[in-house]
């Protein structure tokens, strides 16, 4: 069985990497040069049609051409590897917890991102989405909670992709006061202070 993840410096790929390395699931790592163009180039098309990182490709299962499972978008990497490596939906809490890992997933990418994205021509969103969330994350490390079943996992893919959006926030949202939403400043902290969140984001 073998996982390859290919990205790029200050890509989406971080995030993906960042799951890899807080689960200690082992991979190759293949970093392309965006600026170079090798995302268009053959090979790595032949990888993900759309030449964008990431893309994963995982040979413990077989794709609709027969060959290794190649998948791209960030969630549903998250998602892939929450379900066949990472663990996290045994017992009998598994089913609902999995549909909640993908809808915090769906939220992220589709909902959040794009509201950290647009924050400054529309603040007032980012400001409605973090204070739903600022509550959301008092609970502690994981959104799906501890799950029912004793040894279930307690981080996993829901939060690495919120908690990776809120660590971009400060980066890219400098003008954002976070004062107000105390959970999200600790939660970003926290990640901050993550050995393999540095080692994913290349700060060692
Ligand atoms: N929704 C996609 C976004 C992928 C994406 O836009 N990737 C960027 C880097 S973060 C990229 O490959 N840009 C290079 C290009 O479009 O040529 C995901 O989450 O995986």
């Amino acid at each position: 069985m073998s996982l390859t993840l290919y990205g790029a410096a200050r890509s989406r790929a971080s995030m993906v990497r960042w799951y890899l390395e807080e689960k200690g699931i082992p991979y190759e790592w293949i970093s392309l040069d965006l600026g170079a163009g090798e995302q268009r180039q053959d090979a790595f098309l032949a990888i993900n049609p759309f030449g964008k990182v990431p893309a994963l490709v995982d040979d413990s299962l077989s794709g609709p051409d027969g060959g290794p499972l190649k998948l791209f978008e960030s969630g549903a990497m998250l998602q892939h590897l929450a379900e066949q490596h990472g663990q996290e939906f045994g017992g009998v809490a598994g089913a609902a917890r999995r549909s909640l890992s993908l809808q915090w997933l769906l939220f992220a990418n589709a909902s959040f991102g794009p509201a950290l994205i647009q924050a400054a021509t529309k603040p007032e969103e980012l400001g409605r989405l973090l204070a739903t969330l600022d509550p959301l994350l008092s609970a502690g490390p994981s959104l799906l909670g501890a799950g029912a079943d004793a040894g279930e996992p307690t981080w996993g893919a829901a939060d690495c992709a919120i908690q990776s959006y809120l660590a971009y926030l400060p980066l890219f949202c400098p003008q954002v006061d976070l004062a107000p939403f105390p959970h999200v400043q600790a939660s970003i902290d926290a990640t901050r202070q993550r050995p393999a969140y540095q080692l994913a984001m290349g700060q060692r």
